[in-house]
Order: C-alpha cells, then sequence, then structure tokens
C-alpha cells in the first residue's frame, strides 16, 4: 500500500501511507553501506517527511534482497570501498562524513522515528539505528560496532548515546571487541524496543507507528525534545527551546510584541498575566 514519493532517488527510496512516511536504504549488494550519495538523499529524505505536515512517523529500513534473513542488512555502515583520506568521497571528489549530519538531523527531526531493523545493523550502521527513537528488529538482526577493527570510530552518539541506552561497561564491551550481538541479546541490553519474526517486521511497525499516530504530535515533539535534552548537551536545549519558542509564537502574547513592532507603537504586555 506504500506510495511512492515524487523525489528521484538512486540509492534510496521514500514512500508514504497512512500519515508515515517510510525511507528504505536501497543498496542491498553491499548489505545496504552508505555512500555520500546515500546520506545525501537520506538527508533530503528526511527533510520532506520532516516538512511534510501530514507526516506523523517516519521509519528507516534497509532494502531486502531476498537472499535469505541471514544476508539481510539495514545498514552494513559506511561504505569502506569509496573511504578515501579523510572521509568518504563521492562524484565530487571531496572527503565526507556526512552521515554524522543525518544522525543530527534525525535527533532533530520533531516526530518519531523508527528504526525497523531487518538484518545488519553493523558500525555507523548501527549509529544509525541508535539515534532512531525506536527500534524495532526482527529475529535474524545483527548488531555491532566494527570501528577499530576497519580503523574507524564514532565517538559521538555511536559512544556517548550508545553508554546512556546500555550502561559504561556494555558499550565499551561493543566497541572495543567488535562482536556482534543478536537481537535477542540487543533486547535485554536495552537497545531495542522488540523483536518479532523476520515476516511480521513490517506489520509490526506499522501498527506501532499507527498507535503513536493516535497521540498528540506536540506533546511527542516536546517528549522527544525532553529526552534529547537530557543527553545532547546544549544542541538538545536548542532544540527543547526552539519547541517553546514555537508554542511562544501561537500565543496573543508574543504576537503583541510583533503587531507592536510592526505597527511602531509601544506594546502593551500589561494586559497578559503573570503566571505564578
Ligand atoms: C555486514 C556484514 C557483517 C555482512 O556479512 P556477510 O558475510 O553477510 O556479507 P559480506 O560478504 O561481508 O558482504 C557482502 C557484500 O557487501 C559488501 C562486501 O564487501 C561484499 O561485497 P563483495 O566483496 O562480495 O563484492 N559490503 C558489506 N559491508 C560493506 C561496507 N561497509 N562497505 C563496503 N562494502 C560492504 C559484513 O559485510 C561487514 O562486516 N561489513 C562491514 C561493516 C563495517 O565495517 N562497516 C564500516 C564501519 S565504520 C563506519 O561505518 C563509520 C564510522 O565508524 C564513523 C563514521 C562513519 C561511518
Amino acid at each position: 500500500n506504500w506510495v511512492a514519493g515524487t523525489r528521484n532517488y538512486e540509492d534510496i527510496k521514500y514512500e508514504v501511507y497512512d500519515h508515515i512516511a517510510k525511507i528504505t536504504i536501497n543498496r542491498p549488494e553491499v548489505r545496504n553501506a552508505f555512500r555520500p550519495k546515500t546520506v545525501s538523499e537520506l538527508i533530503d529524505a528526511f527533510s520532506v517527511a520532516r516538512d511534510d505536515t501530514e507526516v506523523g512517523v517516519i521509519i528507516l529500513t534497509g532494502q531486502n534482497h531476498g537472499k535469505g534473513q541471514d544476508k539481510e542488512a539495514f545498514c552494513s555502515g559506511g561504505d569502506q570501498k569509496v573511504r578515501g583520506n579523510g572521509g568518504y568521497v563521492g562524484e565530487d571528489h571531496i572527503p565526507r562524513l556526512n552521515v554524522l549530519d543525518l544522525q543530527h538531523l534525525i535527533r532533530i527531526t520533531p516526530k518519531p522515528v523508527i528504526a525497523m531493523v531487518n538484518g545488519f545493523a553493523i558500525g555507523g550502521g548501527h549509529v544509525l539505528h541508535l539515534v532512531c527513537d525506536l527500534s524495532i528488529a526482527s529475529e535474524n538482526a545483527r548488531f555491532g560496532q566494527t570501528g577499530p577493527r576497519v580503523g574507524s570510530f564514532d565517538g559521538g552518539y555511536g559512544a556517548g548515546l550508545l553508554a546512556a541506552m546500555v550502561g559504561q561497561k556494555k558499550a565499551r564491551e561493543i566497541w572495543f571487541l567488535c562482536r556482534q550481538y543478536t537481537a535477542k541479546e540487543a533486547l535485554d541490553m536495552g537497545m531495542v524496543n522488540t523483536v518479532v519474526p523476520f515476516d511480521q517486521l513490517e506489520e509490526e511497525t506499522v501498527k506501532w507507528a499507527q498507535e503513536i499516530l493516535c497521540l498528540s504530535p506536540m506533546a511527542l515533539r516536546m517528549l522527544k525534545a525532553s529526552f534529547n535534552a537530557a543527553t545532547d548537551g546544549l544542541a538538545g536545549l536548542q532544540q527543547f527551546a526552539g519547541d517553546a519558542t514555537l508554542l511562544y509564537y501561537t500565543s496573543d502574547e508574543a504576537k503583541e510584541g510583533r503587531d507592536a513592532f510592526v505597527q511602531k507603537r509601544k506594546p502593551d504586555f500589561d494586559q497578559f498575566p503573570k503566571f505564578p
């Protein structure tokens, strides 16, 4: 029932159904590893979903290629074959780590983002599921970081958010040993919300999204910003404060300040209550 969006993407797919946007990394031949173009398209798609006032929940997933559940992938991180000197290199020959911008965008998108983890979530792909608000995994999913093995690391959300989620000891184990963990282990660690059979993954994810869609979008927005404020430092506070400003702008009190300026008169704030 998904309806394709109008944008022409090469590395991803963008679809909408019942106020849900589904964004799919579509490079199954490399386990949905991302190159700079993939990330640029993901940033564009998340911006489209964010701006679409009809969209209330966003799902991020990876394209299945149908070669067996143990071969499916959510995302295997940065495409090591285009990793150059200082970042991942695309058609413009500029080395980039633009996935960090994507992580930030997922965090500040004021709508719940669900990672629908259909297989390997490894390296930078593992961090992508971490920065989503919820993670729903199929039983075949595998989780892990590989940075120290392939000469990389993500010390931002990849380390700090992971530690906030699973605890310091476990987070260090994940990074220091570069093991893979089953979906059940990820559930026990608190990294995923639920685990379902592979063939029920999308149905279950859509069910969660539809439950969320019954709730107040503004309350959800404020809650997402509140959770981020606790872990994201001043950037988290900025997001929360931005939402407070949004709400304030809708008040007569804020409009009086704007109108007085435009009308070149003194603002009359006496009419507004001074709440305790
Ligand atoms: C994902 C995993 C565990 C799957 O293993 P398996 O055995 O099922 O598949 P296989 O044969 O390894 O991979 C299938 C094809 O996909 C390519 C492989 O090279 C292979 O292609 P061919 O050689 O047959 O042509 N492929 C898989 N992952 C790729 C990748 N990341 N880049 C380019 N090609 C890839 C297994 O494939 C695996 O461990 N993959 C590598 C995971 C990894 O180390 N990712 C990078 C971590 S660093 C990172 O993502 C990062 C960061 O640390 C900081 C900032 C930004 C990014």
